[in-house]
């Protein structure tokens, strides 16, 4: 299939890269370009060329669905190489976004021109790789090491203004792109050539202390990932060094990179999250409902902040409370986080005040009544939720949606109390719903289809990472949380310390340790959550010791004291000999004689607990695929999204050893909670991973 095809404008040839979705640079666009580059070299007829892109954007990067398989010649880096070398003038007509290899193509062109709303960037270290056709050499020499490092580090997509100033981008058009292109090539005609690569450094001003400032200052962002640290030594190179050395060392440690397991793990989060909105049932062509106006029922923390994403992206919202104070204290919650963002200069006093324009406070039912979709934020008991949807099934007009942003509750349940439960769902925000990126959307056993497509697409309207899941207790990150969260406590139980257990999770990668993560909820919440619950319903081995605190007053981080203790105005956890004195009690009366726990004994528990639950959600098809729990756990938990999720995590162990390992735990720790997931055990018995199970799934 031709990819690349030539048509003349007068003297200058134009290449136009045709291959959807985005023109990324599989196999026959390479080849077309090399091949076209060698018959123009030598073409009288022409005398300049420009590559411009069909569809919605210039060249995305390389073709991410080739990674792994033999790579075939000729080779990004060669390609160009070879464009860069052309004595004939060469100009990159940019419009959508030129990532990856896409501006290291487009760096190889002698100009560039694009419109407004074009954007670039290298975007590879998120892919766990680095950019490996020049991009890591070329981009400092053009835009400088500091602008080259910002953007190699971040990934992140620079506009065409920005890009201009740093010399990327020549010219900015608002006519027909690939004219402007066209007189751009025109006008270089018989000039010297004009080569990124030939561009020197003014290598003076960075030095080690330079690149050590950088390393510190991503130090916290990177933490435990492989590439971004190859990527500094790229740009080290291309400072230091010629620019055919630094190519090959660009090579070496591209190549490093991506031999590397985060690599894969990154990749397949890329996929994952692209798989998301794929649900069984909905179609392009399933009818969406029209969501204009958005009704909030609570204006506390969760309610405040799920109303701010709509106010965000110009959906008015109503917000409704049972008493004015609790109203206004809730809209003041709202302001202030607005002007936080205003004095970070995030926004302008302007940009406040029309986001706060956006919502309206109520006091009554009657006033949702022209609402298209309403969500509940109140507190979460059956009873109250059911009176909620009592008065929204009152109120509500006919075809709204009806949301319920409970975190473990039975939505069929709150479904079943209106006349309309094929209206209801659940969407569960979390906290800090306006920060969070992570939705779980319920799907009930009566919901529309028409209703979850249009929360589907509104999630992405939003910009959350919308999960589909289905009714069970906790959905997908709650009820995995859960085995979790026993594992690490009964670890404490049997001897470890919780600074112990919190330690092995964080270096393994997670953002904190579940002790601390129950210190910053409260964990008055587990407790109160667990007095409901009868004793008989958990691992009470596991949570004594947690209850003895949270009755003595220590709630967590809020009062200063819970399984840490704080310093006033500090929230940074210290252990506390008061809790140690508890835990050995507790351990005392239950007949346990506390032994040292080696780390990588309480990560292996954790996680057992964790893919376990998550192959029984997979099993009762509460998720849809595997890697939509990775998407859960990496983007509402924290989960190192280097390890590709918990599911992905698991099929690097192989899950023949995750089942052994979990029978190896029946047998030590007692059949009650080490029960393997039958789906597990089958695929385990088949030889398969869970990568396996979705591709088999799929659609
Ligand atoms: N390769 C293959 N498929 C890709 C792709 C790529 N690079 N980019 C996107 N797709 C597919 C995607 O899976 C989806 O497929 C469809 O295109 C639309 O994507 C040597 C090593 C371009 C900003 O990392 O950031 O260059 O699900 O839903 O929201 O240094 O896609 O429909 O079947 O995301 O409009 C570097 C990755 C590669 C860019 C468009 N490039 N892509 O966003 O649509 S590494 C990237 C994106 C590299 C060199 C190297 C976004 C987008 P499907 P979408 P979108």
């Amino acid at each position: 299939m031709t990819t690349v095809s030539k048509t003349m404008h007068g003297r200058v040839a134009v290449l136009t890269v045709d291959n959807p979705p985005v023109n990324a640079l599989s196999h026959s666009v390479r080849d077309g370009l090399s091949s076209q580059m060698t018959a123009l070299a030598s073409d009288d007829s022409v005398d300049a060329i420009v590559i411009a892109c069909a569809g919605r954007t210039f060249i995305a990067g390389a073709d991410i669905r080739e990674f792994g398989a033999p790579p075939k010649e000729p080779h990004l880096p060669d390609v160009v190489n070879q464009i860069e070398a052309m004595e004939k003038p060469v100009v990159a007509a940019i419009h959508g976004t030129a990532l990856g290899g896409g501006l290291e193509v487009a760096l190889g062109c002698h100009y560039r021109v694009a419109v407004e709303s074009a954007k670039v960037g290298l975007p590879e270290v998120h892919l766990g790789i680095l950019p490996g056709a020049g991009g890591t050499q070329r981009l400092p020499r053009i835009a400088g090491p500091a602008n080259a490092i910002d953007a190699i580090l971040s990934g992140r997509h620079v506009k065409a203004r920005e890009a201009l100033s740093w010399g990327v981008i020549d010219e900015i058009t608002d006519g027909d792109l690939v004219e402007a292109a066209i007189a751009t090539a025109e006008k270089a005609v018989g000039k010297a050539p004009r080569r990124t690569g030939e561009i020197e450094i003014d290598g003076e001003a960075f030095g080690p202390e330079f690149f050590a400032g950088v390393r510190k200052s991503v130090a916290k962002q990177t933490r435990g990932y492989f590439a971004p640290e190859r990527c500094i030594q790229c740009v080290e190179a291309a400072v230091s060094m010629p620019l055919a050395e630094g190519l090959k060392r660009e090579r070496e440690l591209f190549q490093e990179c991506a031999k590397n397991p985060q690599a894969k793990a990154l990749q397949h989060m890329f996929f994952a999250e692209r798989q998301i909105s794929r649900i069984p049932g909905i179609t392009k062509e399933t009818p969406r409902r029209d969501i204009k106006k958005v009704g909030i029922i609570g204006a506390g923390t969760m309610g405040g902040g799920i109303a701010m994403n709509f106010a965000n992206v110009g959906i008015p919202v109503t917000i409704l409370e049972v008493q004015q104070e609790a109203l206004d204290r809730g809209l003041d919650v709202v302001r202030k986080n607005y002007e936080r963002s205003a004095a970070k200069g995030k926004l302008t006093a302007e940009q406040v005040e029309g986001l706060m324009g956006q919502f309206t406070g109520t006091l009554s039912y009657d006033d949702l009544s022209d609402c298209d979709l309403i969500i509940e934020a109140v507190f979460e008991t059956m009873e109250i939720k059911k009176k909620v949807f009592t008065e929204l099934d009152r109120v509500a007009k006919p075809g709204a949606i009806l949301a319920s942003n409970t975190s473990y509750l039975d939505v069929d349940e709150i479904a079943a109390i209106t006349k309309r439960p094929e209206d209801v769902l659940g969407l569960h925000f979390f906290s800090p719903a306006n920060v969070m990126r992570l939705l779980e959307i319920v799907r009930a056993e009566k919901t529309a289809d028409d209703v979850l497509a249009t929360c589907v697409d509104l999630a992405k309207t939003i910009r959350k990472v919308g999960v589909v899941a289905g009714v069970c207790h906790g959905f997908i990150g709650n009820r995995m949380l859960s085995p979790y969260g026993r594992e690490a406590s009964l670890a404490v139980i049997e001897g470890a310390k919780p600074e112990e257990v919190d330690a092995a999770l964080y270096n393994f990668g997670m953002p904190m340790g579940p002790m601390t993560m129950s210190d910053m909820a409260g964990v008055d919440i587990g407790y109160l959550n667990r007095q409901g619950m009868g004793r008989e319903n958990y691992e009470t081995k596991a949570y004594d010791w947690v209850d003895r605190l949270v009755e003595a007053g220590r709630k967590g981080l809020k009062v200063g004291k819970g399984i840490y203790k704080y310093a006033e105005g500090d929230r940074t956890p210290q252990p506390d000999p008061e809790v140690m004195a508890v835990i050995e009690e507790e351990s005392a009366k239950l007949g346990i004689e506390r032994k040292p726990i080696p780390a990588e004994d309480i990560v292996e528990r954790c996680m057992m607990a964790l893919i376990n639950e998550g192959a029984k959600i997979l099993g009762e098809g509460k998720a849809y695929r595997a890697s939509d729990i990775d998407v859960v756990y990496v983007n509402g938990y924290g989960y190192p999204r280097y390890r590709g999720g918990p599911m992905h995590y698991a099929d690097t162990i192989g899950l023949k050893n995750v089942y052994a390992k979990i029978m190896e735990f029946q047998e030590k720790f007692g059949p009650r909670w080490w029960q393997p997931a039958p789906l597990l055990k089958e695929l385990a018995e088949a030889g398969k991973s869970f990568a396996d199970y979705d591709r088999e799934n799929a659609g």
